[in-house]
């Protein structure tokens, strides 16, 4: 049994993205982005209270990158996962994993932005820089998709880490500037897996940009 805990438009996007393009019965239960996630009934699925939280097989588990991992080696028939041995195995974890250095500045600009109730709270400063940060991991992926459509030689879940990254990154710090990393962006987004994993109800960003404050 699978059962994801979901917020749309936060990490747990990447879960359910894969769950769509493995093709594999699941169930999906949807969280509000409020002190829901503080509750007893939460924390005993992620006990830190976040989201994505996944009931697999009687067991909990917590970690968005972890669950790809497990995911892909549990039930990918897909050509999602790259296995031990796979020449692509290090690249295929560098980007999943990538994926969190890109989320930990929208996670910081979500808060200035979003989280914070009081505009005293909020920072230039640090929505400056930390949508500079994002524009720095945009440069890295460039390197790479300037000179090929995917991460690696083909679609993987390398990709959905990283897209769903960027699709929380493109509301503090637009693509434009990178031709390879935008192309990329629409042919990725050109699948039914993403397409299936957007919000169909209450979104998390009710903007599709949010500039830095000068
Ligand atoms: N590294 C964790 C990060 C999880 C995380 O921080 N998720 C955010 C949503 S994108 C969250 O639940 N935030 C709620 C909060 O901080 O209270 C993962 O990838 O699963």
């Amino acid at each position: 049994m699978i059962r994801l805990h979901h917020v749309p438009e936060s990490r747990s996007m990447r879960v359910l993205w894969l769950l769509h393009e493995l093709g594999l019965p699941f169930e999906v239960i949807e969280w509000p982005f409020d002190k829901t996630l503080r509750s007893p009934e939460f924390l005993a699925l992620n006990p830190v209270g976040r989201v994505p939280a996944l009931e697999l097989n009687g067991r909990n588990l917590f970690e968005s990158g972890a669950m790809l991992e497990i995911l892909c080696e549990g039930f990918d028939t897909m050509g999602m996962w790259r296995p031990i041995g796979h020449a692509e195995r290090a690249d295929w974890l560098v980007w999943v994993h990538f994926a969190e250095t890109i989320s930990q500045h929208s996670a910081a600009l979500t808060q200035q932005h979003i989280a914070l109730y009081d505009d005293a709270m909020r920072s230039p400063t640090v929505m400056q820089i930390e949508a500079k940060r994002i524009a720095k991991c945009y440069g890295a992926m460039e390197q790479v998709l300037s000179q090929q459509d995917y991460l690696l030689s083909d679609f993987s879940a390398a990709d959905i880490a990283v897209g769903q990254a960027v699709y929380m990154a493109k509301h503090f710090a637009p693509l434009d500037e990178f031709a390879g990393v935008t192309a990329w962006w629409e042919r990725i987004t050109e699948r039914a897996g993403y397409k299936a994993s957007l919000p169909e109800g209450p979104r998390l960003y009710a903007k599709d940009f949010y500039p830095a404050w000068t």
